[in-house]
């Protein structure tokens, strides 16, 4: 029998194989660095992005940090410790981040965690696994030393808490044309790319969902060789097609972004019978520097940061 730790050691040794067989000469880029990001709230998000870059940071540096800003604004309702709820009031975080090397850190069904990007990314860095959840992440945020912080709503929050519980339908509350989770992809001036996806998640959500944010490939997707892809909208309809892996190996294919992302939404249409209430975004973002955007219904709007523009556009 494998003794423990001897197995927890290959892993980790296996994944730094995996990453270093991956490495490949990075190609720098003319037109310099390239920020895209879901929503509105991409804007701020793409300029914490940047000046991380501009300071000398990486790109996980800069997907990191630029999504920590959505997780940290106290007034947004569907990221960081200020979204809405499950149906129990409890508010529980999902989050990852991944680079275009193959490495990648999640983090999911986890409280009182003010920046859970930040602990997916530890456990990228300081554990041999991808992914942990709930008590164990908590506690492994605990070890080094992150506050737990105790869950408090906002007022407005509990109201609608509250008010939501008058009737207790479990029909999923999404934004078509507002603001949700934060799936941010960033392609340095190297070449080199990165991304993060962070959301509390759906509101009044069963008590344990989680959805397709901190699940690589379904929220988020990257890899050095040809782009990257990250999600927002129901996270069931995007966990069904693994849509962020499909937009990139589409890409792999030869698909423009812009291709690539129809078809990611294409091919969630096909899967589901009714998407009239149901609204999925995604983003894609190449080795060149090339985007692409779509969703199921108008309204989903994206933040690029390029040639020295940070804009917002809608999908
Ligand atoms: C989820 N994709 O948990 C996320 C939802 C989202 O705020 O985009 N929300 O399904």
């Amino acid at each position: 029998m494998i003794h423990r730790r001897a197995l927890l050691a290959s892993v980790a040794a296996a994944g730094a194989a995996v990453a270093t067989s991956r490495m490949r000469a990075a190609l720098p880029l003319s037109g310099g660095p390239v920020i895209l990001s879901t929503w509105d709230h991409g804007i701020p998000a793409n300029v914490a992005a940047m000046e991380a870059l501009r300071s000398g940071g990486t790109a996980l540096d800069a997907a990191e940090r630029g999504v920590m800003v959505t997780e940290a604004d106290v007034t947004n309702r569907s990221v960081g410790l200020t979204g809405y709820p499950d149906r129990d009031g409890i508010v529980t975080l999902d989050a990852c981040i991944m680079d275009g090397d193959g490495r990648a850190g999640s983090v999911c069904f986890v409280q009182g965690i003010k920046h859970p990007v930040s602990l997916a990314r530890k456990v990228m860095e300081n554990t041999p696994h991808v992914m942990m959840v709930g008590k164990g992440a908590e506690q492994y945020a605990r070890e080094l030393g992150i506050e737990q912080l105790p869950n408090v709503l906002p007022d407005d929050v509990q109201k609608a808490w509250e008010n939501w519980k008058k009737e207790s339908r479990y029909q999923p509350v999404i934004n078509i044309e507002n603001h949700d989770t934060i799936g941010l992809l960033v392609l340095d001036a190297n070449g080199r790319l990165a991304g993060a996806c962070t959301t509390s998640g759906l509101a009044w959500k069963m008590h344990g969902r989680v959805g397709d944010s901190p699940i690589i490939g379904a929220g988020l997707y990257v890899d050095n060789e040809v782009g990257g892809a990250t999600c927002t909208g129901v996270g069931e309809y995007v966990l069904r097609t693994l849509a962020s892996f499909l937009a990139v190996e589409r890409m792999r294919m030869g698909d423009t972004p812009q291709q690539a992302c129809e078809e990611a939404i294409r091919r969630i249409k096909a899967r589901h019978a009714d998407v009239r209430n149901v609204q999925v975004g995604i983003l894609a973002l190449d080795t060149h520097g090339r985007h692409g955007a779509a969703s199921i219904h108008d309204g989903f709007t994206f933040a690029l940061h390029k040639d020295g523009k940070n804009q917002l556009r809608k999908a």
